[in-house]
């Protein structure tokens, strides 16, 4: 006998994302393939397909409320014989789900459980939610940084799975003002070429460039050589609407990116192709744009994106780049 099935009854419709179950190993692990299915509303469905069970297998599976289990063993290499089969759920946790944590004045944000049947507790003030705390009954409108934190209740018992995030809110009067026009703007950077050694961006401060001139973007074809060699892009980012930006800067080694004098993101130091970002508040115009590059040894690379109102990540195009 190489198949087999068998049943639970749950005895009444209980909420299970979980199936433990044993094979009784010292006869060898034997099961090959295996389906478990659920009584949901009176209908059998299955929540998982598994191969083998060995000692000890858990598996997940969606939330589902059911009255009852069924277990089939669909191929074995002798006859199965199975130490335990159980159901449960594990505590529940919650999805914060928003737009972007970054915002202009206000968002909405929603929290979601992964078992059905709970209540969601939540605090905006970075504490520890607990069954007093405010209960999610919709979408949450934030119209401050918060910082969030819930957690999901069953039986009246909160689950110790808590979920954080924090959401940093921008006003309209908190953009950063554009710069003035005084000519006509010109396409291209600038771009300060240095030699010397290097270890960090800090040593920028006590170096001169051996060369400056110009380009159309952030381009290391511009470099004086290929080991200790460095780079500074100056120049103008033509901002084309009020909001928040993201930067993007990945390089090997270590880059900054400034807005003004306000460093935005900063991937200083030695490594091979890293990415961070940062997020900074824009009002539509001309912005002062600064990139530091470096590279000791080995590999090389930068790449520079963006992401704000209306644009998805994507390179800067050389069209929002301005000489100073
Ligand atoms: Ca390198």
């Amino acid at each position: 006998m190489t198949k087999a099935s068998a049943e639970i009854d749950l005895e009444e419709p209980v909420a299970i994302n979980r199936a433990l179950l044993q094979e009784h190993v010292e006869l060898g692990q034997r099961v090959r393939a295996w389906t478990l299915e659920a009584r949901v509303d009176g209908h059998w469905q299955q929540v998982f397909q598994g191969t083998t069970i060995g000692h000890k297998r858990i598996a997940c599976f969606s939330a589902v409320i059911a009255d009852a289990v069924r277990l089939t063993i669909d191929d074995s290499r002798a006859c199965p014989v199975l130490e335990s089969l159980s159901v449960f759920a594990a505590p529940p946790a919650v999805a914060i789900r928003v737009q972007e944590p970054v915002f202009l004045e206000q968002m909405s944000v929603e929290l979601v459980a992964d078992l059905p049947g709970c209540a969601i507790h939540y605090t905006l003030d970075g504490t520890d939610p607990d069954l007093n705390s405010l209960r999610y009954s919709g979408p949450i409108t934030v119209r401050e940084s918060r910082v969030l934190r819930a957690a999901a209740a069953h039986d009246g018992a909160l689950s110790p799975l808590h979920a954080m995030m924090t959401l940093t809110c921008y006003t309209h009067d908190s953009l950063r003002p554009p710069v003035a026009l005084s000519a006509t703007p010109k396409p291209g950077l600038k771009v300060l070429k240095y030699g010397g050694g290097w270890q960090t961006l800090e040593q920028l401060t006590e170096r001169e460039p051996v060369e400056t001139g110009q380009c159309g973007g952030f381009d290391l074809s511009q470099r004086l050589r290929d080991d200790h060699t460095a780079l500074t892009f100056e120049g103008f980012l033509q901002v084309p609407a009020d909001g928040i930006y993201k930067f993007f800067l990945a390089s090997d080694d270590g880059s900054r990116l400034y807005i003004g004098n306000t460093l935005v993101v900063d991937n200083d130091g030695l490594h091979g192709m890293v990415e961070k970002s940062g997020n900074v508040g824009l009002r539509a115009g001309r912005h002062p744009l600064k990139v530091e590059w470096f590279n000791a040894g080995g590999g090389m690379g930068l790449a520079v994106q963006w992401a704000g109102p209306r644009i998805d990540k994507q390179p800067i195009p050389a069209a929002a780049l301005q000489l100073p």
